[in-house]
């Protein structure tokens, strides 16, 4: 049983490209489906500028190594490499990814990098997008780029960004479904476009790069039943299913959840696949799993759609006719964007994913998104965040020193502020402020918030004090 945290653990911090970089159109950068987004919720800004990491990137790595990070996981933005998503290779793309690399290896700062995080180039999008089964080969090509420029670095990749998440609740991350199309076999025929693309690099990574090591990256939670009603145990089982399983078990254990396969067959949703491309899914073993973890999901047997409409916006996975609905946890606090906190679910999470896959586990994100305010003195009292990082730090720790889990790393969402997903600047994750509105830029410029200074420690002394 270990006695500390071991000394190589990568504690790190975590962006995705389009969030995060801003110069959308810079440098023959082409467009990719978050350029084009025009669905902003009211009051929330887009990411062309985001937080203008793309002008920033040699400060802003400065100070990462001033955080004392070990490790950055960052994603690569396809159109930046590929402005048309195939084809011809933008050089300027290259060299920002290359630069980027060397000043973080320069710091020794490991980079961990997403090769998908959300940002489908649009070319590829008006042609199916993931529906379409020829973006296996773009995607595989736009790996192979990635490999054979940057795995002489890059030892540590990412596939695909929540691509649950992307399935589940897709329309706010830039999946659009056409109106004509039956809804659930669209998405999982995308889900297993996705499923064939991602083994078919794990297996070029594998043949090509001898010290690197790749897996998934889902959004892991665990699932509670909302009552101790057997119905709902069952449905807190569906959902546990529906949401975590039946994609890593496809990713792992190279087969489909056969609960959701069955629910597929009785919904006349059953999606096409070859026997090649379930052998191709078969002989690609990840070598970890890397997962984001933000809050744990509570579930009963459906009765009504009315608790799922009451639900704030990402925790509202959506329900699913006959198999279960997601609802509120009385028991837990919430943020202020209305995310439940659960620093206990975090370490069951990693027990049940460990428990089921036994493989190490690298955590990409966790974190609490809130409203920070800078004070005259350039001061952000971020007390709340703190609050929520030692709660789930130490709830990580009992997993590695008293469950003996395997994990490798800590990469918290996220480094600097950035842009959410869909609900914009003001809600705040990073430990460094970029002062910046939603709809005024300033200067974007960086101050550190209190988190900032409690994280540093943190990592200096390994946790030893928690
Ligand atoms: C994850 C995504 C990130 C990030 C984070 C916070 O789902 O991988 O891209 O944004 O959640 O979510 P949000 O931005 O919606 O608050």
């Amino acid at each position: 049983m270990p006695k500390k945290i071991n000394d190589n653990f990568l504690w790190g911090a975590s962006t995705s490209a389009y969030q995060f970089e801003g110069g959308y159109n810079a440098d023959r950068k082409g467009l990719s489906v978050q350029d084009v987004r025009n669905n902003y919720p009211e009051g929330t800004t887009n990411f062309e500028v985001a937080s203008d990491h793309y002008n920033k990137w040699k400060e802003d790595v400065k100070m990462m190594s001033e955080l004392g990070l070990k490790s950055y996981r960052f994603s690569i933005s396809w159109t930046r490499i590929l402005p048309n998503g195939r084809g011809d290779i933008n050089k300027k793309g290259l060299e920002f990814y290359n630069n980027l690399i060397n000043e973080l290896i320069k710091y020794n700062i490991t980079p961990i990098v997403t090769i998908y995080h959300f940002d489908l180039p649009d070319k590829l999008d008006k042609d199916g997008g993931w529906h379409n089964k020829n973006i296996i080969e773009d995607f595989l090509n736009y790996s192979k780029i990635l490999f054979e420029n940057f795995g002489d670095r890059v030892n540590h990749w990412l596939t695909i960004n929540e691509q649950n998440i992307m399935i589940l609740f897709g329309e706010i991350v830039g999946i659009k479904i056409p109106e004509t199309e039956n809804k659930i076999k669209y998405l999982y025929q995308i889900n297993h476009n996705m499923m064939v693309a991602q083994a078919k690099v794990i297996n070029l990574c594998h043949k090509t790069l001898s010290n690197s090591k790749i897996g998934p990256a889902p959004n892991i939670a665990c699932v509670y039943p909302g009552t101790s009603k057997p119905i709902d145990n069952l449905a807190a089982f569906n959902m546990k299913v529906m949401r975590n399983w039946f994609y890593l078990d496809t990713c792992v254990f190279g087969r489909y959840n056969k609960l959701v396969l069955n629910y597929l067959r009785e919904n006349n949703s059953m999606f096409e696949y070859t026997i090649e491309e379930m052998n191709e899914i078969n002989s690609a073993k990840p070598d970890f799993i890397a997962f984001n973890y933000y809050t744990s999901s509570t579930a009963i047997f459906p009765f009504s759609d009315k608790l799922f409409d009451e639900m704030p916006s990402q925790q509202k996975i959506k329900s699913v006719k006959g198999m279960y609905q997601q609802v509120k946890n009385d028991n837990l606090n919430k943020t202020d964007f209305g995310w439940e906190i659960d620093a206990i679910g975090f370490r069951n999470t990693l027990r049940e994913l460990y428990d089921r896959y036994n493989l190490p586990l690298l955590i990409t994100e966790n974190g609490i998104g809130g409203y920070d305010k800078i004070d005259n003195n350039y001061q952000i009292h971020d007390q709340y965040r703190i609050k929520y990082y030692k709660e789930h730090i130490k709830q990580m720790k009992i997993a590695i020193l008293q469950d003996n889990i395997d994990i490798i790393g800590y990469n918290p969402w996220s480094a600097f502020d950035l842009v959410s997903t869909h609900e914009g600047v003001k809600k705040r994750y990073g430990f460094i402020y970029v002062d910046r509105e939603d709809f005024d830029l300033k200067e974007c410029k960086r101050y550190k918030k209190d988190s900032f200074y409690w994280y540093k420690n943190l990592i200096e002394n390994n946790a030893n004090e928690l």
